[in-house]
């Protein structure tokens, strides 16, 4: 019998899915969460069938060079940015990522992060904690946030998630606005009520603007200083895309000078570093890249990782159909032989 193929996990994973794994994979699973340098992922890559990498592990030509067994990477996101995706093609390895499972769960946490800055919950949370309550003689007109209800939603980068957000604010009387490459179908902007506009008009109207964009190099500091300063004083802006679309700099400069009124944050540029203007920050609410961290949606997006690796070496219930491929041109040239 021969043995089986090889399948390499970068990062740790729920046990019953290296379990599901088992089944028809001899698998290396890495039991402590670190970064990997590209010669630790190197040499992981170069023993194995298979990977399954998470975003901090960045899939590049050099960490490929050489490699003639790899089949196939299955990123832990839908983002896939640290993946170079020419040069896995290039490679013969199909790539996948975890989309349309982690939507909802992504959606909520955007609004969690609205509703937090909006109306200051981690700053109040930690003034609770440190004792101040008792003896404070707090004031009838002390605390005051923002609302939601009424105001306008602003949303850039129309994809699913952009549309679970915008889906969830008519519960919130909101108007929506977006801003996307293309237009949605008009049955699409319907159902979420929906219109769109240029990004300077977005800018200018948003109460609350929640990026939702891919990070690319052209959506490098697609919030800098200039856009900041088209925003309104009183808007609150909210990032579960990916660090980098913001200058966290010029963030921190226009919450701290009052030009912006508040941010939720999920995402940092250089994280897990965080830019300590933002740490010093009473009206940013900050949260550690958790936005599909529900009990659910991250056993869905292991399992999701695991499924396209398991189809794609022709096993499971949807052998040879790999659910989620990013790059599926490289099936065909391994049905032609030439991989
Ligand atoms: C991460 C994400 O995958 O899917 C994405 O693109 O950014 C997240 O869901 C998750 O935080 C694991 O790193």
């Amino acid at each position: 019998m021969n043995a089986k193929p090889k399948v390499w996990v970068a990062r740790p994973v729920f046990p019953e899915v290296l379990d599901r794994l088992r089944q028809y994979f001899e698998v290396e699973a890495q039991a402590e969460e670190r970064p990997r340098s590209p010669a630790e992922l190197k040499a992981g890559l170069a023993g194995a069938d298979a990977a399954i990498v998470g975003l901090a592990d960045r899939i590049d030509a050099a960490v490929l060079d050489g490699n003639t067994r790899l089949k196939v990477v299955a990123n832990l996101g839908v983002g896939h940015n640290n993946l170079d995706l020419d040069a896995l093609t290039r490679a013969g390895v199909l790539a996948s990522n975890t989309p349309d499972v982690l939507t909802e769960s992504v959606a909520d946490f955007a609004w969690a992060l609205m509703l937090a800055a909006a109306r200051r919950v981690g700053a109040a949370e930690r003034w609770l904690r440190a004792g101040h309550w008792p003896g404070s003689n707090m004031r009838f007109d002390d605390w005051l946030g923002l609302d939601l209800h009424g105001r306008t939603l602003g949303i850039l980068g129309m994809g699913r998630i952009g549309q679970g957000i915008a889906r969830r604010a008519s519960g919130f009387s909101m108007r929506v606005l977006y801003h996307n490459r293309t237009r949605l179908p008009e049955a699409v902007e319907q159902e979420c009520r929906a219109t769109l506009v240029g990004k300077p008009e977005l800018l200018a109207q948003a109460d609350f603007l929640v990026l939702v964009l891919p990070f690319t190099q052209a959506n490098r500091h697609a919030i800098g200083a200039p856009e900041l300063a088209a925003m309104k004083r009183s808007a609150v802006l909210v990032n579960v895309a990916r660090g980098g679309i913001v200058d966290d700099a010029a963030l921190a400069a226009a919450l701290r000078e009052g030009r912006l009124a508040a941010a939720g944050l999920d995402v940092f540029e250089g994280e897990p570093q965080v830019h300590p203007d933002l740490l010093a920050l009473d009206n940013a609410v900050l949260s550690p890249h958790i936005a599909s961290a529900s009990e659910d949606t991250r056993r869905a997006m292991a399992n999701l990782a695991a499924d396209n690796v398991i189809a794609a070496f022709g096993f499971g219930d949807v052998a040879g159909q790999p659910p989620t491929p990013l790059n599926p041109v490289v099936m065909s040239h391994w049905a032609a032989g030439k991989a």
